[in-house]
């Protein structure tokens, strides 16, 4: 991610999200890349999201809450892998971002869950999102629907779910 051409894909995200982005992303060291939440199939109670979060400034931060409107409530969560090898999810209470550091929320790790869904996530839909970070305080962009499947890193997309 260290290379000359981070800064191209930063530009790249930041005119496709640049409507919303705006004043709240950028102003507070903090960089949303390549933000996604999947499709989901019919009467699917939940979605998730996924993102890379970069931390340009000198002060660790965290992420500690998240919400957008198509869902009841929206929740941060990890996956853990219990003693059989299988992988269940879990409610976190914030996810770390470090200073002059990069996390990301893929599909097996840390997501954004939006529980409770009003209505599927439709592909090519975008939808609002508000993160909250403890320092850098509420960020606000569109986040666009991908198709399921699509963007899975290989890391087995359709596990993601299975403890809900
Ligand atoms: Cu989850």
């Amino acid at each position: 991610m260290r290379s000359p051409f981070a800064a191209l894909a930063l530009a790249a995200t930041v005119a496709l999200l640049a409507p919303a982005f705006a004043d709240t992303a950028l102003a507070a060291n903090l960089e949303i890349r390549d933000a996604f939440a999947r499709a989901t199939p019919g009467m699917a109670p939940n979605g998730g999201a996924f993102m890379t979060i970069v931390n340009n400034g000198s002060e660790p931060d965290r992420l500690v809450s998240a919400a957008a409107p198509v869902s009841k409530t929206t929740e941060l969560h990890t996956h853990d892998t219990d003693g059989q090898g299988v992988m269940r999810m879990r409610k976190v209470e914030f996810i770390a971002v470090p200073a002059g550091g990069t996390v990301r929320l893929a599909p097996g790790g840390y997501h954004v869950m939006f529980m409770g869904l009003q209505s599927p996530l439709k592909e090519g839909d975008k939808f609002p999102i508000t993160l909250t970070f403890e320092r850098a305080g509420k960020m606000t962009f569109d986040m666009p629907v991908v198709a399921m499947g699509a963007m899975g890193m290989g890391m087995g997309g359709g596990m993601m779910h299975k403890g809900h």
